[in-house]
């Protein structure tokens, strides 16, 4: 039996990170599945594999040589296919993380176009220069520099929005279509229940031009045929297995687009991910700065897709934390005095808005931001890329190393803090070095001991999990609509749920501070159904007395 989306919650695992399990300091495959039991208990519905391709590992899997096959350091077939059928077993479903924006250029396509072979050529976009040594447009990589590669034997460039050594595809080339589609099918033979499309929205590229207003993602986010090709991919493969559900990762995205790419009928995906709550503490699109974030923008763009996607029987994918984010404690909460308070509160705004739940690996045990003191420790070529482009604009290394501290990826990107050992139970002690530094705060903050702990982080996510899936408001929280309370409130982040009659008020203090919730509904009549602190105050006048990042949930 299928399972409801809008029930479930993804539970997301970065495989290099997770469990290691022969003492080469890499997770593995046999390490994720050496931890179902742990997943199974925190309820999770679906495990979002981050690439485990064979790949040259540039950008940790994201620059795939060869989609058929496994990376020797994660493991083997075999170790996938236990892996789905041991999963199987425990009632969750895998989803695989494709990445169809772009190949490794070691990948067989790449390596014959640069043989010269036409027909290879063409899976790419390979342009001539401007003719004054100039590439063919301005436009930028996300990961620093000019987004083409000169190849001198053809006196051509070729692109890649990100790593040099990942080449976009052409997707206007019908043969690459048919590729990804065959992939497709190979991966839904063996049993898995979803898939995450990596950048999928940058697939369509509108036209090569120089961009005088920007870095040149307006010439390629959301592009002309983007509809189309997603269509047609659904068509063709998992729209034939309605058990199958899909999430699009949409870079810069807009709205609109997104009623469509998620809508409830539109053959496209399942839902999506936007980040634009992602980047309330950018400068616009610059993320390499350090701006304190914009609370009333956090809320104003939450509240917006909340309610817009809701209008529109679209459906939106919720999250604070990825593989790419810097961890939520320490971005949005305290991950000092409040720690264990303000991770609980931030689970609970988002695990009862509208949309299915994703969460990251260590995210349920509150961990916090690396604490890495020197460059040398940082490993993601975005960051090592910009901790030079930083310096290049005239920054001290001190100052550039702060900025790569806040915002760097490496941030989620540390080894997960199974107990409090050597490696923080990641891999044994004997062990190989891990590929990136475990965070000292894992004699504190660990699976182990919440484990054992009922009022930790990790029972706290467990129950929130519970409440969607299997609970007297699990269908409010799953199909109720929406909308925000007191929007313009400085410190509070609320709203309201609602669905058959019933009602769901979700409040949460975003700050370190005790403060008199002024316009707080009346909560006479309401059950409290869960919340981070023993019991909400009420002052005489009948005001919520929120406590330091409280969050509570009442339900009529
Ligand atoms: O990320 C897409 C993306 O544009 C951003 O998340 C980006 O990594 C970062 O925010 C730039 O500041 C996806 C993957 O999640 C990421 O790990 C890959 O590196 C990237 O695509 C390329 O495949
Ligand atoms: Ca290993």
């Amino acid at each position: 039996m299928a399972k409801d989306f809008r029930k479930s919650t993804v539970y997301q695992v970065y495989p290099k990170s997770f469990c290691d399990t022969n003492k080469d300091g890499l997770g593995d495959l046999k390490g994720v599945t050496s931890k179902l039991d742990y997943i199974k208990e925190l309820g999770a519905d679906y495990i979002w594999l981050t690439p485990f391709f064979v790949s040259p590992q540039n950008d940790n899997g994201y620059d795939v040589e060869d989609y058929y096959n496994i990376d020797p350091g994660y493991g083997s077939m075999e170790d996938v296919e236990e892996l789905i059928a041991e999963a199987g077993k425990r009632g969750i479903g895998l989803m695989f993380d494709m990445v169809f924006n772009h190949v490794s250029t070691r990948h067989e396509w790449f390596r014959k176009a640069m043989e010269g072979d036409p027909y290879y050529k063409d899976f790419f976009f390979f342009r001539k220069g401007k003719g004054n040594g100039e590439p063919p447009t301005n436009w930028e990589s996300k990961f620093g520099g000019n987004a083409w590669e000169y190849v001198e034997k053809f006196d051509e460039y070729y692109l890649h929005l990100f790593d040099v050594t990942q080449a976009d595809l052409n997707w206007e080339n019908e043969n690459v279509r048919k590729e990804i589609q065959k992939i497709l099918r190979f991966w839904m033979e063996k049993g898995i229940r979803g898939f995450r499309f990596d950048v999928i929205n940058l697939i369509s590229k509108a036209c090569f031009e120089d961009d005088d207003k920007g870095d040149g993602r307006r010439f390629y986010t959301d592009g002309p045929k983007i509809h189309q090709y997603l269509k047609e991919m659904h068509d063709a493969t998992f729209g034939q297995d309605d058990g199958i559900i899909t999430v699009g990762e949409m870079s810069s995205t807009t709205i609109e687009n997104c009623y469509q790419y998620a809508g409830r009928d539109t053959g496209e995906l399942s839902m999506v991910f936007s980040f634009h709550h992602l980047k309330v503490d950018f400068m616009g699109n610059e993320k390499w700065v350090l701006v304190p974030a914009d609370f009333q923008k956090l809320k104003d763009i939450i509240f917006e897709w909340q309610t817009k996607m809701a209008e529109h029987n679209a459906w939106n994918a919720v999250f604070w934390c990825n593989h790419d984010q810097p961890r939520v404690v320490s971005r949005f909460g305290d991950e000092k005095k409040y720690w264990k308070e303000s991770a609980k509160m931030l689970g609970t705004v988002i695990h009862c808005l509208r949309g299915t739940p994703y969460v990251y690996q260590g995210e349920e045990i509150g961990m916090t931001n690396t604490d890495f003191k020197e460059i040398g420790r940082f490993k993601d070529v975005e960051s090592l890329n910009h901790y030079q482009i930083l310096q290049e604009k005239g920054l001290s290394a001190d100052d550039a190393l702060r900025i790569i501290q806040i915002h760097s990826r490496d941030n989620a990107r540390t080894p997960m803090q199974w107990d409090d050992t050597k490696y923080a139970g990641f891999t044994s002690e004997d062990s190989a070095e891990p590929w990136i530094g475990v965070n000292g705060n894992h004699t504190r903050i660990n699976a182990a001991d919440q484990l054992k702990d009922p009022s930790s982080i990790f029972h706290y996510y467990q129950k929130l999990i519970a409440l969607r899936e299997d609970s007297e408001i699990s269908d409010i929280i799953a199909f109720g609509g929406i909308e925000p309370l007191d929007q313009k409130d400085p410190c509070v982040f609320a709203y309201r749920r609602k669905y058959e009659g019933h009602e769901l008020i979700v409040a949460a203090n975003f700050f370190g501070r005790t403060y008199p919730w002024k316009n707080a509904p009346e909560l006479a009549g309401y059950r409290r159904v869960l919340g981070n602190y023993a019991d909400t105050e009420f002052s005489a006048e009948g005001t919520a007395v929120m406590k330091p990042y409280e969050a509570a949930v009442w339900y009529r």
